[in-house]
């Protein structure tokens, strides 16, 4: 039977979460609009006074935030309280551009592991299991997000942060840990790792929470196989919260979004416009429980769907599919629009001759954009490499509309990722 972590709020009806949402709604857009400059004056210049906001239709009439808002009023203007009130700050990896922050109260940061707290009790967790988080810790939310909503349920929390992996593999078998928290492109590493060393057996392991970049669900068949586990799926982005603005129950048919902190929407990334229910297109979110940094309208650059259809495993709030890629992900190669989970899924099919490590190479010469990917053969491949390349062009360029060059390399010549994997090489920047 499905166990609850907030069973109140987790199964709440409909009519009782949208009810709710307007009233934090309203609360929200009355405490920006008096304490952040820039929400005061996005709303004055579309005309919009807090009492505007008499249901929920009219969150539409909201300005977007966007990641660029984050770094332009960096680091403290977007604060809705005296910075005395703030107890935490994030940052997101800031792989782009200039580094955002978010900053936590202390109602915030509860708020939060009750997010992740949801999770574990989701996968099976409670004040019995032993969980490893192997998530970085620091300024990335991963480490530190697990950790405390791991304590909020009253678990066992080992917090390994990522890296050193035979020593994570050790712990695993020593500590018997039941639950592993760390990315999906890690959970394939230690998988990798445990049948090298040969000790899946040893290992007391029930479930994993898996998340901070798209991973598709043949790869989750593999980590399950690997680890002898039943793996999640958890979403979150530093400016939100971190982990656990989603989470994944066992019918592991999408992510529950924590709608009494948060309302999602879905639009259209080009126009801006609001999507009819069961649309594809981009994620925003409106924090309405959120004291320190709260955010309105902020797309997030995630594209998939919502699902209001009812889970069985009785939670109500509304499900997210897995983000297939984000607008700024998507690569446009000769004119034609490139997600990398495209490519994993192929790649993946092939499971028994490639392994799911490869690498997106782009680069432009005598103005054409080349396109190489370089992936590793299963170790235990036996075949013609020559045709098994040839298969592998052929599935690609169906599935991608454009050809592809592919290049075998030998098992474990791509780097591992501890964290979240580097799977875009695109020198055509270097050439603008
Ligand atoms: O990745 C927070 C997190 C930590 C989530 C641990 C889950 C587990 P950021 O570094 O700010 O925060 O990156 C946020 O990562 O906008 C998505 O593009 C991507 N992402 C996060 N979770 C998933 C997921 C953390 N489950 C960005 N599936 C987001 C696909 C994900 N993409």
């Amino acid at each position: 039977m499905e166990r609850y972590f907030q069973p109140e709020i987790e199964c709440m009806e409909r009519p009782a979460i949208e009810e709710h949402q307007l009233k934090q709604l309203q609360w929200q857009v009355k405490r920006v609009y008096e304490n952040v400059a820039m929400y005061r004056e996005r709303m004055d210049d579309a005309g919009v006074k807090p009492e505007d906001i008499k249901s929920l239709d009219d969150l539409s009439k909201l300005p977007f935030t966007t990641k660029q808002d984050l770094r332009d009023y960096y680091p403290f203007q977007l604060l809705a309280v005296p910075k005395k009130q703030i107890v935490r700050i994030q940052a997101s990896s800031g792989t782009t551009g200039k580094q955002i922050v978010s900053g936590y109260t202390r109602h915030d940061l509860d708020d939060w592991a009750n997010g992740f707290a949801r999770q574990l009790v989701a996968a099976g967790g409670d004040d019995h299991s032993i969980v490893q988080v192997s998530y970085g810790y620091g300024l990335f939310t991963g480490g530190l997000g697990a950790h405390q909503g791991a304590e909020k349920v009253g678990a066992m929390v080992i917090p390994t942060s990522s890296g050193n992996t035979e020593r994570q593999i050790r712990f695993l078998c020593d500590l018997g840990s039941t639950h592993l928290c760390c990315t999906p492109s890690y959970a394939m590493y230690i998988g990798e790792t445990v049948k090298e060393m040969g000790v899946k057996n040893q290992l007391k392991l029930k479930a994993g929470i898996f998340g901070a970049e798209p991973w598709t669900e043949e790869m989750r068949h593999q980590i399950e196989e690997a680890l002898g586990i039943k793996a999640h799926d958890v979403y979150g982005l530093t400016e939100i919260m971190g982990p656990g603005v989603s989470y994944e129950c066992s019918m592991q048919q999408g992510m529950h979004i924590c709608e009494d902190m948060i309302i999602p929407e879905i639009i259209d990334p080009d126009t801006g416009e609001v999507l009819p229910k069961g649309s594809f297109g981009e994620l925003v979110l409106s924090t309405i429980t959120k004291e320190g940094q709260p955010l309105l309208r902020y797309r997030t650059r995630d594209l998939c769907t919502l699902d209001y259809s009812p889970c069985e495993c009785g939670r109500t709030h509304v499900r997210m599919r897995k983000p297939a890629g984000r607008t700024d992900d998507m690569l446009i190669i000769r004119g034609v629009n490139v997600f990398p989970s495209q490519i994993e899924e192929v790649l993946l099919r092939n499971s028994i001759e490639v392994s799911p490590n490869y690498q997106i190479v782009v680069d432009r010469v005598n103005n054409t954009d080349t396109f190489d990917i370089n992936v590793e053969l299963s170790p235990k491949f036996t075949g013609d490499v020559d045709a098994e390349k040839r298969k592998l062009e052929t599935q690609l360029q169906s599935m991608l509309g454009i050809k592809a060059k592919v290049h075998l390399l030998r098992p474990k010549s791509i780097e591992r990722s501890e964290g979240k994997a580097k799977r875009v090489i695109d020198n055509r920047k270097l050439h603008d």
